[in-house]
């Protein structure tokens, strides 16, 4: 994995996403002062050196009467002797944690205080954000604000292949693009892209990222061997942006690598192989971050190989990181992936409550549980995972999906920030108390969210100009999970677009609406799965009906949905505290939106909104459908009044999904009515 052999030349235009040349303009020219020191402290301190230019000064110390001051607390003289915001701002930092910052600004000069220079560095990318959303490009800010995130672990996971071919191409379900880590089975050796990257997370308030696909081939096994001083030299540039670096690994390591002629993780040989690896690595890394491991999923390896279970699994691995302070995040996206279609007994959705919910409080102190947010795979609608809520004595980081797999492949616009919030939001006893969000910040300091990320090496890094929103969006929600998507969106929107204030409520309206249009010309009341096998883009309604996935929709010539109910179905219901179980269990209480994820019904069974299923479905198939046709012609009115670039990629972008929205609602209302023969009340076409 040695730098240097990599022929291909990057795209020489890159999109700077949210932090564009605009965003610095308000420091211009200014004198700085910079008061601090560490790897993070040398990237701020170019940051700033680039941000006031060659008219601007970057300082060491208080002289010179600095317009903006950032300084770690205990470097700063004594409060007495200071004065205006820099004195506020010291005050205000009292009691902060290593991530936490005051930042005070009167317009005039502005300071920011924290701990440790990663408060420093969010501190900073605070104030961007708020001189743009402020308005006026070049005025300082009066704010007066303490900020922290809420939840400790907030994590991206990257699905990069090493090589193209492994299954599914360089990036697994990645949608814009190669990796920007790995080619040809080796890292990248331009490592810019990966710096600007690290930036862009950062100013989001990521702090660690994993850089490797989950599925571990056997190519990428080697990152922990010959691999190991190019994925150093990755993690010292995140280091530089307060990133952990985390990498994927094979639980079948020591046999894939041909070293043991076992992985079992209660034999000695295999627990002294690992500690090796881990004190290599760590030699190379002092501060690595540790290992993702997707164990006993879909082929990949795991303690269930060996007759062991998942804590024997994360424990082992938990016990050789643990000397170096490292984490072992054990994903729980276990399932029976060779299902017979004929087995109603079996439910995916309940695979993994009934996996780990027993083994609770069982494992290490280092191990992190890796909980995807709904119980079966990022589907546009679905209940809560109710493993997410019954962990209480285990770390846990709750799962999301940037990239958009089954919710339009960054074709389709789609805004995922309000799922994700009414996750973070959800209710967690369902008796009021503690949201989702609130219950992971409590939970212990090695919990949090992490996410698949959506970029490659495409131009604009997401395939879709305007899918930045969401990584945007999900850092943001990480560190404050009480933002709502429109506060969030009206911060991307100015950051990304700070020509077009005159747009602002347009494009902010036009993400806003996306994710419930997605959902009305695509799976109907949290049905979910209708995508055409394998690609996952596009209608085929029967496309996994009969599959070994366990993904039914169960439709017949009566009705259609999955009874989960504990009475008559498969007991998922059950698996959630008392009040959510009998709100889902009964027909009279279950959420509409989620009413065929929990049951079977008859087509003509009525909604609580007085409709019945299947004219529901008539009805918003042809409305999404209809509302895509009004986005394309909003954005076509849009025509140079944005720059062209980003014009005209939403442009092309928005045609497709018009093409794939029809297909959908065509695809979808005709297959329902061919199998109800009941005619759509309305009288339009149906083939
Ligand atoms: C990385 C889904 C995707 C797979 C992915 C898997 C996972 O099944 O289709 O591509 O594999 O989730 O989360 O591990």
């Amino acid at each position: 994995m040695s730098a240097g052999r990599d022929a291909r030349p990057l795209t020489p235009t890159i999109d700077p996403c949210w932090l564009g040349p605009a965003v610095t303009a308000v420091l211009r020219g200014r004198h700085v002062s910079l008061l601090a020191a560490g790897p993070v402290t040398d990237t701020l301190r170019q940051e700033l050196e680039a941000a006031v230019g060659p008219a601007g000064t970057v300082g060491g110390d208080l002289t010179g009467e600095p317009v903006l001051v950032l300084a770690r607390r205990d470097l700063l003289p004594d409060a007495t002797t200071l004065t205006g915001p820099v004195r506020r701002a010291v005050d205000a930092a009292h009691g902060l944690g290593g991530e936490g910052f005051a930042l005070v600004g009167d317009g005039r000069s502005a300071a920011i205080v924290a701990t440790g220079e990663r408060g420093l560095l969010y501190g900073y990318f605070h104030l961007l954000r708020s001189a743009a959303t402020a308005g006026s490009a070049d005025a300082l800010p009066t704010l007066d604000v303490v900020r922290e995130p809420a939840l400790a672990i907030r994590m991206i996971n990257q699905w990069d292949n090493t090589s193209a071919g492994d299954h599914l191409g360089s990036v697994e379900r990645g949608y814009a693009g190669d990796s920007i880590f790995f080619r040809d089975g080796r890292m990248v050796a331009d490592r810019r892209r990966i710096a600007d990257y690290a930036r862009l997370l950062a100013s989001v308030g990521i702090n660690a990222v994993s850089i490797n696909n989950v599925n571990v081939h056997p190519a990428a096994v080697r990152l922990l061997t010959d691999g190991l001083p190019d994925v150093a030299d990755v993690a010292r540039i995140f280091r530089g942006f307060g990133i952990s670096t985390y990498l994927s690994v094979n639980f079948a390591s020591p046999l894939v690598l041909g070293d043991l002629p076992t992985a079992d993780p209660c034999d000695a040989s295999v627990v002294a192989w690992w500690a090796g690896v881990a004190e290599r690595i760590h030699r190379e890394i002092p501060d690595f971050g540790g290992f993702v491991v997707k164990a006993n999923s879909e082929g990949q390896p795991g303690p269930f190989d060996y007759g062991r279970d998942h804590v024997d699994g994360a424990n082992l691995l938990a016990g050789a990181l643990a000397p170096f302070g490292g984490r072992v995040f054990w994903r729980c996206f276990v399932y029976d992936h060779r299902q017979d279609w004929r087995d109603r007994s079996t439910d995916r959705a309940r695979a993994a409550h009934d996996h780990f919910a027993a083994l609770d409080g069982r494992f290490a102190d280092n191990v992190v549980l890796q909980v995807k947010c709904g119980p079966m795979d990022f589907q546009v609608r679905e209940p809560v995972s109710p493993l997410a809520l019954a962990m209480t004595r285990t770390n846990t980081v709750v799962e999301f999906q940037i990239t958009q797999e089954y919710t339009g492949q960054q074709i389709d616009l789609c805004c995922l920030l309000p799922q994700w919030q009414e996750f973070l939001a959800f209710d967690v006893s369902g008796e009021g108390g503690d949201t989702l969000a609130c219950a992971l910040a409590r939970r212990s300091a090695s919990s949090g969210v992490c996410a698949v990320s959506n970029i490659g090496d495409d131009a604009n890094w997401t395939g879709h100009k305007l899918a930045q929103a969401n990584l945007y969006g999900f850092g943001r929600l990480a560190w404050d999970p009480a933002l709502s998507p429109r506060e969030i969106l009206d911060e991307w929107v100015a950051l990304t677009f700070p020509d077009a204030a005159d747009l602002h409520e347009t494009l902010v309206e036009l993400q806003l609406g996306s994710w419930s249009t997605y959902e009305m010309y695509t799976a109907p009341l949290g049905v979910g799965w209708m995508v055409t096998p394998h690609t996952h883009y596009g209608p085929a309604v029967d496309g996994y009906e009969y599959s070994k996935w366990g993904t039914y929709h169960f439709a017949d010539r009566d009705g259609l949905g999955v009874d989960r109910s504990v009475a008559t179905g498969t007991g998922f219901a059950g698996q959630y505290p008392t009040a959510w179980a009998q709100r889902y269990e009964h027909l009279e209480t279950c959420p509409d939106e989620l009413l065929l994820f929990f049951h079977h019904v008859p087509y003509l069974h009525r909604l609580h909104t007085g409709e019945t299923v299947i004219q529901h479905i008539y009805d918003t198939h042809v409305e999404g459908a209809r509302r895509v046709v009004t986005m394309r012609d909003l954005w076509r009115s849009l025509e140079g009044r944005l720059d062209d670039v980003s014009w005209t990629n939403v442009m092309e972008r928005l045609e497709r999904q018009v093409g794939s929205a029809r297909e959908w609602r065509d695809q979808v209302n005709t297959y329902f009515f061919r199998k109800s023969g009941i005619p759509d009340r309305h009288g339009r076409v149906i083939h």
